[in-house]
């Protein structure tokens, strides 16, 4: 009889294209070579390395998606790839990349004029410049319907006035994309910093999780935007909801990442570790969470294969999948991380074993972009009809 694959149990490899497979391989040789040994002092220590964004630019993995505009125009399955191979690593660096790609790089090129995508595309691309996506607030995270910060015509431009809070590398950035009110609709704003008199982007500190991510505010003061840095047509939530699609998408392949890393781990440790005189893999209660773990893994790699598949069939996504698979993903994942923590005993809480950071990285991946609940709220209302967010 044939013979499973632990490693790879539903042959996701041979439903992948060779520029998909190359991706892939590409992506696991660098974050292992150049971005694993990084990691243990970047989260001891709080800190980002800018540089790994022009690593990052080099291979091509920032804006993969887009076609032109120095980007390489691979498939969104060849992004879900590279988002879990960084992932693998730490979350926070597939954070770094999600949000230049799919919250500033994308809707650029989805809602930018030609202007916009001329001047900053490129360079986004290749790490230069580095962006940050302004939608939550302090008093409007899973609403940001209501938000406060708003845009005020002024001649020549726009007066940006509120706070954004929660930022990923909102200290770091040059680009902004802002979001905010004007005249009762939400529009979308590119803000530079440089020029920007108004703007300050102090670091949030004492983060428990995403250490290795820079995370930060983003103050707007009466901050003066060239009337040309409005998205000139979309408006409403619809703009940023596009825009979360895509990093969604990516998370839910990000997030199984860190946990077939924990997997790994766990299998490899059971094996070499001997208890009452036999390897702790030999337990049935180990083989039982073993058995669960791969399922819900590979169960859920091909469910993002699948989205994956039906975006580029569709030419768009389908928001509710991306509910379900980004829920689905992160809520298994932290689940994941937490068992191998356990499996692995006291050497679990150990920065060697790397099986703790992940679980509690996936902690945030579990709340950014939609938190898990709101997600079940979001599949909620599309099975029944109802809407259960607000009264
Ligand atoms: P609702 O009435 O549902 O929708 C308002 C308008 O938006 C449209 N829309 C979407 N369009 C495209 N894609 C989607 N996914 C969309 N979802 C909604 C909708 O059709 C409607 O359009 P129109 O034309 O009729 O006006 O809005 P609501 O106010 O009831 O919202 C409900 C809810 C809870 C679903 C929503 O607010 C939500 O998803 N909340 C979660 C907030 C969130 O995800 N924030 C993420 C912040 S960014 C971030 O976390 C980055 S971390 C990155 C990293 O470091 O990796
Ligand atoms: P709240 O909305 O206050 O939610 C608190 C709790 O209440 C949650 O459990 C939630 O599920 C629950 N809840 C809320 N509403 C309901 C309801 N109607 N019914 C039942 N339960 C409900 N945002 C950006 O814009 N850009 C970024 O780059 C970014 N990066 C981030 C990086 C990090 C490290 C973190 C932690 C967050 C980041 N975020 C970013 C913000 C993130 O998207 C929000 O934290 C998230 O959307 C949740 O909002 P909140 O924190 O205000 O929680």
């Amino acid at each position: 009889a044939r013979r499973m694959d632990w490693q790879d149990p539903f042959e996701l490899d041979s439903q992948l294209t060779s520029e998909e497979l190359m991706a892939k391989n590409t992506a696991r040789e660098y974050c292992e070579a150049s971005l694993q040994p990084r990691i243990i002092e970047a989260y001891r220590t709080e800190t980002f390395d800018r540089s790994i964004m022009n690593e990052f630019g080099e291979l091509g993995m920032l804006g993969s998606t887009i076609d032109g505009y120095g980007c390489p125009g691979m498939s969104y399955v060849a992004y879900g790839l590279l988002a879990r191979e960084v992932e693998r690593v730490d979350s926070a660096y597939r954070s770094a990349m999600s949000v230049q790609s799919s919250l500033v790089m994308y809707p650029i090129h989805a809602y930018g004029t030609e202007a916009h995508k001329e001047k900053y595309l490129p360079r986004l691309a290749t790490g230069e410049l580095v962006g940050a996506f302004g939608l939550t607030e302090p008093d409007h995270g899973s609403d940001p319907g209501s938000m406060a910060t708003k845009a005020k015509a002024v001649d020549g431009g726009y007066l940006l006035n509120g706070s954004k809070t929660w930022i990923t590398n909102a200290p770091i950035a040059d680009v902004f994309i802002i979001w905010a009110n004007l005249d009762g609709d939400i529009r979308g704003f590119v803000v530079e910093r440089d020029g920007s008199e108004g703007l300050t982007t102090p670091k949030i500190e004492g983060k428990l999780s995403l250490r290795a991510s820079i995370t930060g505010q983003i103050m707007l003061d009466n901050v003066f935007v060239p009337e040309e840095n409005l998205f000139p047509t979309v408006k409403g939530l619809k703009g940023p909801f596009g825009c979360l699609n895509n990093a969604r998408y990516g998370i839910a392949w990000g997030a199984l990442g860190a946990a077939e890393s924990c997997f790994e781990v766990a299998r490899q440790y059971t094996l070499d570790r001997q208890q009452f005189g036999r390897p702790l893999a030999a337990n049935q209660l180990m083989q039982k969470k073993f058995a669960d773990m791969l399922t819900e893994i590979n169960i859920g790699l091909q469910a993002c294969l699948r989205v994956g598949r039906l975006r580029e069939e569709h030419g768009e996504f389908t928001p509710d999948l991306v509910s379900m698979i980004k829920r689905n993903s992160c809520g298994k994942a932290l689940d994941i991380a937490r068992m191998t923590r356990d499996m692995l005993g006291g050497n679990g809480i150990s920065e060697d074993y790397h099986v703790l950071r992940h679980a509690i990285n996936l902690e945030t991946v579990n709340t950014y972009e939609g938190t898990h609940d709101i997600h079940a709220l979001i599949l909620g209302r599309a099975i029944t009809g109802l809407q259960s967010f607000k009264p």
